[in-house]
């Protein structure tokens, strides 16, 4: 069976890919591969921008495709920049100015607590959709540090650890993540599917 990732950002890609490389029978396709729509993520919460993604992607390609939303949701910011992460800085922000605005937004404070979810969603060209979610537990270092992992991963120390996402490298962010979890939830249905042709 062939599976689309649908998905625009290359860390989440290459993630995607290392944690559900195991499946047998799956043949995975990128936008690489096939020409995706873009798709404006108009939901407000991380489920409804997920499953837009996969629909949408699903019924202009008809390939089942895979598409997840993700953010970081921050205490002390009552949860921001959740759903905007990926644009907390601005509409044209990269990683970086989004770790600059995330720590200045936290100078005041030694209340660092956060976590990132992610939802991952599979859909079929037909319409029918399964969902799963994931969230990793952590806190938010005073400074970036690590070169691995993408997007907040230099800020985020998840709990039990000392080290930041970025600084673990990417096996073993694949084996506690967010998006592990999620993706691992999605597993049986992908499994199956992959065994019914
Ligand atoms: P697609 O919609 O095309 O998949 P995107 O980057 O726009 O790509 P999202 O809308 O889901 O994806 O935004 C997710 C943002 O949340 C991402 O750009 C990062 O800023 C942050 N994020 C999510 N998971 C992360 C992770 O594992 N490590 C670091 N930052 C992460």
């Amino acid at each position: 069976m062939r599976v689309l990732v649908g998905t625009t950002n290359p860390g989440k890609l290459r993630e995607i890919l290392h944690i559900l490389a195991d499946i047998p029978g799956i043949e995975w396709l990128t936008p690489r591969d096939i020409p995706c729509p873009e798709v404006a993520e108009t939901g407000a919460t991380l489920t409804s921008n997920a499953i837009l993604k996969a629909r949408t992607i699903a019924a202009a390609t008809g390939y089942p495709t895979l598409a997840e939303d993700s953010g970081l949701e921050v205490d002390a910011l009552d949860g921001a920049p959740g759903v905007h992460s990926a644009r907390y800085a601005g509409e044209l922000a990269d990683h970086a100015a989004n770790n600059r605005k995330l720590l200045a937004a936290l100078a005041d404070t030694s209340e660092r607590r956060a976590r990132f979810r992610a939802v991952a969603v599979l859909a079929l060209p037909d319409g029918r959709f399964w969902t799963a979610e994931g969230f990793l537990n952590g806190q938010i270092a005073r400074e970036p540090r690590g070169g691995g992992g993408f997007g907040y991963d230099p800020l985020f120390i998840p709990a039990g650890e000392t080290r930041t996402l970025a600084e673990l490298g990417l096996e073993e962010k694949d084996t506690l993540s967010h998006r592990r979890r999620a993706l691992d939830g999605l597993r049986p249905v992908l499994a199956a599917l992959a065994r019914s042709g």
